[in-house]
């Protein structure tokens, strides 16, 4: 199945994405397949942090949602990442943002990423790498959700 991922840090942000993508080549059954450029954005959410350094990533994976999800967990312990404040500074975040067009809703897993549409941060790195990829629920492709998401600072790094 083919899954788009969002990678995301604002603390060490170049070398943890740098790591990042070097562990995700290392997931069992998972191909990286593209990546996007990196894009230096404006914090969503918690607004008081640096700006995040974000890219969106395919990978073709026979692994199921919940078992990738286990090894992107695995990723962002080793690159120690702690919990702190919801949406602030974070070393590394890995979302998943698509899975094939499958929708999931689950405890710890909602697919769709829930807020994908909303952030430009996730839409327009997606866009360079998967433009007509369809959302499954808004019925929207990811070009036609960015004109509808709300204003936010996007450029390349
Ligand atoms: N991630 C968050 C909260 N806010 N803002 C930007 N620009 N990029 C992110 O990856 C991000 C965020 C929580 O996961
Ligand atoms: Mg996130
Ligand atoms: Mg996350």
């Amino acid at each position: 199945m083919d899954a788009f991922l969002l990678l995301g840090s604002n603390i060490d942000a170049e070398e943890n994405i740098e790591k990042c993508l070097t562990l995700i080549k290392a997931i069992s059954k998972t191909e990286l397949i593209s990546t996007s450029s990196i894009y230096r954005t404006e914090p969503f959410g918690y607004r008081e942090q640096p700006y995040f350094l974000n890219l969106a990533v395919k990978v073709k994976t026979g692994l199921s949602p919940r078992e990738l999800l286990f090894e992107i967990k695995e990723i962002e312990k080793a690159l120690g990442r702690k919990r702190g404040v919801r949406w602030g500074p974070r070393a590394i975040d890995i979302d998943i943002l698509f899975y094939g067009d499958k929708i999931i809703d689950e405890e710890g897993l909602k697919v769709p990423h829930p807020q994908v549409h909303l952030r430009k941060f996730a839409l327009i790195p997606l866009k360079e790498i998967a433009p007509g990829l369809f959302h499954p629920v808004l019925k929207k492709r990811v070009d036609e959700l960015i004109k509808d998401a709300p204003e936010a600072e996007v450029v390349l790094w």
